[in-house]
């Protein structure tokens, strides 16, 4: 048990603690990026990862409005008291990162109907709205292929079919002239529209590179991520998404893409239409493999496949990080590439974990530098 002035002291000496820790952040201006240390899975189960999906959205249709005459004691003609049905549910898109993909999706997407109307003038019961959740980042192109939505931030929604209006009941149509209506209204069809949905990736940080270049090695050594990892070309088919946490609390999403070859544009290898990931990353990070003669020479391929995809793409932030520093080709290559361009070049073994704390350090510049502040433009400009 402290005293009262016993417990003040420890209280005061926790506060100097915070104060001395707080502004031995300040001074060093980088975060450090925070090293999980909880075990990674080791299920092996295959991942399929579905970006594009056709899907046709049917609203729910409007409930029937009733036709009901009411007889009481006494009030034989009590008066035309049927309700007015209940309006079908919509089909919402709704943005959210609690999904990575679209593979729970259904080819057909329907609301429900409303309910029908009743006598004694109850009204049928309206629908609820069908809200499928789908990626941040999901691109709605309507029939014609044109681009009709963008659900870029959370929670943002897009209505891809309405439900129909319920129909009146004849208590509606009651008039001075028409004092016992038998009509009613059938219930609207809901709206029925086909969509083209497409994900792409909500990453800061897009790796480009050559196949076995180790995209998948560095991705798992810097995040929890577990993509597959082979001495194969190829082993990556579709892009994987990690975050590397940092001890400000910010995340910077890293995708690690699948492999560029020379001729990609003209569907070499697996094509260039995986690139349509980068186009959301505001950093291009090239991974070279410094154990390959010439490893600058992989650079000016991926920057050609990489314009003949979207030249838009070569303006943004580049950086380039040399890897497999650990094998004896590496110490001869690094020189010449670091001669050869003019771009800030960061050696790394991804593999022995060489040189990963800086790299991780650099990207946090990089983000700061380039993201944060595009996004607290963006922001800017909302309000
Ligand atoms: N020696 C050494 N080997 C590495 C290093 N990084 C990756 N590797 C090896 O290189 C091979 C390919 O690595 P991946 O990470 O699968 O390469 P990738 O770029 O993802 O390849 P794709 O998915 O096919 O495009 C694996 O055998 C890795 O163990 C490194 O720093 N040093
Ligand atoms: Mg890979």
């Amino acid at each position: 048990m402290f005293s009262v002035s016993g417990r003040n002291c420890v209280t005061w000496s926790i506060i100097r603690y915070a104060l001395q820790r707080h502004s031995a952040c300040m001074s060093d201006h980088t975060a450090t990026a925070l090293r999980s240390k909880k075990g990674k899975s080791d299920r092996n189960m295959p991942q399929h990862f579905v970006d594009v999906r056709r899907v046709r959205a049917i609203g729910g249709k409007g409930g029937d409005g009733a036709i009901s005459f009411l007889q009481l004691w006494a009030n034989e003609t009590a008066g035309p008291d049927g309700g007015d049905g209940g309006n079908g549910g919509h089909v919402v898109f709704q943005a959210t990162q609690n999904v990575r993909d679209l593979r729970h999706l259904t080819s057909v997407l329907r609301a429900q109907d409303g309910e029908k109307g009743y006598s004694k003038d109850c009204h049928g019961k309206s629908a609820d709205h069908a809200v499928i959740q789908v990626p941040i980042g999901t691109i709605i192109k309507d029939s014609t292929g044109k681009v009709i939505g963008d659900l870029k931030d959370e929670s943002t929604m897009f209505v891809a079919a309405r439900g129909g209006a319920g129909g009146r009941g004849n208590h509606f149509f009651i008039s001075d002239t028409l004092q016992a209506p038998k009509i009613a209204e059938y219930g609207a069809e809901g709206e029925e529209l086909q969509y083209l949905l497409e994900v792409r990736s909500m990453a800061h940080i897009g790796l480009i590179g050559f196949p076995n270049a180790g995209k998948s090695t560095l991705l798992q050594a810097i995040s929890r991520a577990r993509p597959k990892i082979a001495p194969y070309p190829f082993t990556t088919l579709k892009p994987h998404l990690g975050v590397i946490q940092y001890d400000d609390y910010d995340q910077i999403a890293v995708a690690d893409l699948p492999g560029l070859i020379p001729g990609s544009h003209l569907n070499r290898g697996l094509g260039i239409q995986f690139l349509k990931h980068a186009e959301r990353c505001a950093v291009l990070l090239y991974l070279l493999d410094l154990a390959t003669p010439e490893p600058w020479t992989h650079l000016e391929v991926l920057q050609f496949e990489l314009s003949q995809f979207s030249p838009e793409l070569l303006q943004r932030p580049q950086l380039v990080v040399a890897n497999k520093l650990d094998l004896p080709e590496a110490k001869v290559n690094l020189p010449l590439l670091q001669r050869q361009t003019d771009l800030p070049v960061i050696s790394i073994s991804a593999k022995m974990g060489t040189n990963l704390k800086e790299l991780l350090k650099v990207i946090k510049e990089v983000y700061d530098e380039n993201v944060k502040t595009d996004d607290e433009n963006s922001s800017v400009d909302s309000f």
